[in-house]
């Protein structure tokens, strides 16, 4: 009897604390990756997906869904505070400087719902964690390659100083820092370049970016950037047909037209999503404050290994290296 009884006790011990150990350690994790826009064609998207669906399948116990808003932003805070609302989701995470408003709002109804915001700056709200990238960073850089090509004597370059930069939509940190760095960089190769700013009006209208960069050509344009989402397909179209150069922001696009994408940085945004998640999954994400990454943290770089632009000329080639190897060290 007495035997039974310890042998008892033994079981629902163990049996206690493996219950208790497994809510402790908090073993699973929900998350709704909230895209604002489509994934297709957006670099930041794409990334971010790509970075959530990957560490799903090598954590098994991590469970994601991947749901895309679509471009109309007017709609994007009730589909968030809709999903939300069905409490499924330990964490959203999302990648746009809208969002911190937007989940600040949705926080409002719903407070127990945190938040891991890329690509975005907000402090002090205890549910609300941001990153925001040093696009400044990337902007100089891709303006200083695109003033070099722009300046030489390469078979698609004019004599005109002028380069473009074809945006779907203005907002801050497009006109204050990406717009203003993608002019000093190339200032930086010549003092007299312009930059032929123009504003599409929409993430997904190819067809508008197309007419926008064909004007752009005939007014002088021959090296572009843009931040346009899959409105950019509508660009590399033209400057295909058309002939010019392309500096890509974010992503490897070399190969969408050999030869004119003549530089592409980088965004760590898969690499960084995982480590958020990884973060998450450990409940060490730091909720309130925002962190900024750029090029000195490494997760702002050029993919130089690409014949896209190893095929650029020597010497404009090693004034880049040079630049990359120089500016962000002095800085
Ligand atoms: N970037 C994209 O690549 N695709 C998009 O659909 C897109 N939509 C945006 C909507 C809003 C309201 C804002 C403020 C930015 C958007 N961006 C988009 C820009 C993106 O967040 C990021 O800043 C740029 O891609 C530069 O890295």
């Amino acid at each position: 009897m007495r035997k039974a009884l310890i042998f008892f006790l033994v079981l629902s011990i163990f049996f206690t604390n493996g219950c208790i150990k497994k809510n402790d350690a908090k073993s699973d994790l929900s998350v709704l990756v909230f895209i604002t826009g489509v994934v297709a064609g957006s670099p930041p998207y794409e990334l971010m997906a790509q970075g959530a669906a990957e560490f799903a399948e090598n954590n098994q116990n991590v469970k994601i869904k991947i749901f895309e808003a679509g471009v109309n932003q007017a709609m994007w805070e009730q589909q968030l505070s809709e999903i939300v609302a069905s409490g499924e989701y330990d964490i959203v995470i999302g990648s746009n400087p809208s969002l911190p408003e937007i989940c600040n709002n949705v926080s409002k109804l719903f407070p127990e719902q945190k938040f891991i915001i890329t690509d975005a700056q907000y402090e002090g709200h205890p549910r609300i964690k941001t990153f925001s990238y040093n696009q400044y960073d990337q902007s100089v850089f891709l303006g200083y390659l695109a003033g070099l090509v722009t300046t030489s004597k390469m078979q698609y370059a004019n004599a005109e100083k002028k380069i473009g930069f074809i945006a779907a939509q203005e907002y801050p940190l497009l006109v204050r820092d990406m717009v203003p760095g993608f002019l000093e960089g190339a200032k930086k190769a010549d003092k007299d370049i312009e930059v032929d700013f123009r504003v599409i009006g929409s993430w997904a209208d190819a067809g508008k970016a197309a007419e926008l960069a064909s004007a752009m050509i005939n007014s002088g344009v021959d090296v572009f950037t843009s931040i346009a989402g899959g409105a950019a397909q509508g660009l590399i179209k033209t400057a295909v047909d058309q002939k010019a150069y392309i500096v890509w922001f974010n992503t490897n696009a070399y190969n969408q037209a050999p030869g004119l994408i003549i530089g592409c940085g980088v965004m760590e945004q898969k690499k960084l999503v995982m480590e958020i998640l990884q973060d998450a999954l450990e409940d060490k994400i730091q909720y309130g404050v925002s962190q900024t990454l750029g090029v000195k943290e490494g997760y702002i770089g050029f993919i130089f290994d690409n014949p896209g632009y190893q095929n650029l000329p020597d010497d404009i080639r090693g004034k880049f290296e040079n630049f990359m190897n120089n500016y962000f060290n002095d800085k």
